[in-house]
């Protein structure tokens, strides 16, 4: 869902993922529309910031699981996971801020740390669950977690799947402040106005800067992370640990054998 707010001669784009019933997993339908709906008010010049949005309950539980459950190592490799436009949310210039309330697991996680600041619910959880399906993060979140919150809170979130709370999510650098919850989109459209005032150049060559303090080594380290991502889906690891989510029972993994 996307419409136009604020005042003022450049106003905010909001963009709220909306799947609530799948707590906001993401398929390549969302990731599509999201996709086109930040490319569109990228390149409109009545939009000087955008706010991403989920629900109450989540930002997004991750990517799509039967849909990820339905791939082999190939079809991973060749086509890709899930839609194309996973990553077109790095080719938008101007700043996207992520308000997040509820969940924001892997691909959710992982999605609100390609915004370039998170505002946080004090009912925000973060985590990176995926290795209870028998796979890695997919979509940087190897790369950008440490970057955001360092090597042993990464490995212990990654190695382990447990969340992280908005208290601990804000000391550990992760979200730039967190809101009570009732006031989470007021807060994040307060932000995005004032940022709309700026000079839009101004806003968009330091957006381009601080980014550009990550970027180089990890485009490189996050293709490798896809590559091994796909090659999980050889393991059987992956099909008990995706088939087991889905029949709600609890996955034995062979590690591997
Ligand atoms: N996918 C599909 N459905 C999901 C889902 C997901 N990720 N998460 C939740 N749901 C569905 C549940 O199946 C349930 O559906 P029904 O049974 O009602 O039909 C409904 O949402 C409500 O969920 P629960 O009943 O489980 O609700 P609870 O409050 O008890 O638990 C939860 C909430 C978020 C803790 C739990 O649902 C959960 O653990 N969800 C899975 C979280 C997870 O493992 N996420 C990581 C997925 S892997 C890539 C890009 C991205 C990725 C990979 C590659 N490339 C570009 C290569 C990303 C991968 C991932 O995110």
């Amino acid at each position: 869902l996307s419409e136009v707010r604020g005042e003022g001669a450049r106003k905010i784009g909001l963009i709220s993922l909306n799947r609530p019933k799948q707590l906001n997993a993401l398929n390549d339908q969302l990731m599509d529309e999201l996709g086109h709906a930040l490319l569109a008010f990228d390149a409109d010049d009545g939009i000087g910031c955008i706010v991403l949005t989920g629900s109450e309950k989540a930002f997004a539980a991750g990517a799509d699981i039967p849909v990820l459950a339905a791939h082999d190592h190939m079809s991973a490799f060749k086509n890709g996971l899930i839609s194309s436009n996973w990553e077109t949310i790095l080719q938008v210039r101007k700043p996207v801020i992520a308000a997040v309330a509820g969940f924001a697991l892997g691909g959710g996680c992982e999605l609100a740390m390609m915004c370039d600041f998170i505002i946080a619910a004090d009912t925000a959880k973060f985590g990176q669950p995926e290795i209870k399906l028998g796979v890695i993060p997919g979509a940087g979140g190897t790369q950008r977690l440490p970057r955001a919150v360092g090597k042993s809170k990464t490995m212990d979130m990654l190695l382990t799947s447990r969340m992280m709370d908005a208290a601990e999510a804000e000391r550990a650098n992760l979200v730039s402040r967190v809101v009570p919850a009732a006031s989470l989109l007021d807060e994040a459209l307060a932000a995005a106005q004032i940022i709309c005032a700026m000079s839009g150049p101004a806003v968009m060559m330091i957006k381009e800067l601080v980014n550009r303090s990550f970027e180089g080594p990890l485009r490189d380290a996050v293709q490798v992370e896809r590559r091994m991502f796909h090659s999980l889906f050889g393991t059987s690891d992956q099909k008990e640990g995706m088939d087991a989510f889905m029949s709600k029972r609890k996955p034995e993994f062979k590690h591997g054998s």
